[in-house]
């Protein structure tokens, strides 16, 4: 690639969206503990996602004949177990993502490199919808209060999510 630097931080990118996908696995397997198959399932669907997002910016990496480089993977640590901890964690971890997408975006433009400003503008609008799911299902935990009949239905809401499709 042209830009040394946004080769490195396109390559930590792969690494924040793989240990994104590792955090929402461990979330996954915290939530099928806990008697939740429907937030196992949504954790789940999430996981998956986040390879999806890694393996775009894998290929788009290699597809402007830069060098992918790939680095470790933390253990991922659940803070707050509950099922509002898990969504909260989930709502600031994407929030995360977000800062680490507009990061990138900002280096890209001083970097004068207009394909990779414009090839990170699908994440942009990834991360609202992220975003605002995270937090819809946060507005609808605390509806609830810990209720273990509402919390019954969210779980079946939940357990809906079905894999995307390719974009
Ligand atoms: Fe959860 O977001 Fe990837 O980018």
């Amino acid at each position: 690639m042209k830009s040394k630097a946004v080769e490195d931080a396109l390559n930590n990118q792969i690494n924040e969206e793989l240990q994104s996908a590792y955090h929402y696995l461990a979330m996954s397997a915290e939530a099928d503990r806990q008697g939740l198959p429907g937030f196992a399932n949504w954790f789940k669907m999430q996981y998956l996602e986040e390879l999806a997002h890694a393996d775009k910016f894998f290929n788009y990496v290699l597809e402007r004949d830069g060098e992918v480089k790939l680095g470790q993977l933390g253990a991922p640590e659940i803070k707050d177990k509950t099922p509002l901890g898990l969504f909260e964690g989930a709502l600031s971890h994407e929030q995360h993502i977000s800062a680490c997408i507009f990061k990138l975006k900002d280096l890209a433009r001083a970097e004068s490199d207009h394909a990779t400003d414009v090839f990170l503008e699908w994440f942009v609008s990834e991360q609202v919808e992220e975003e605002a799911n995270a937090r819809g299902v946060i507005d609808q935990l605390k509806m609830i209060e810990g209720n273990k009949n509402g919390l019954f239905m969210i779980d079946r809401e939940l357990s809906g999510r079905k894999p995307e499709e390719d974009e």
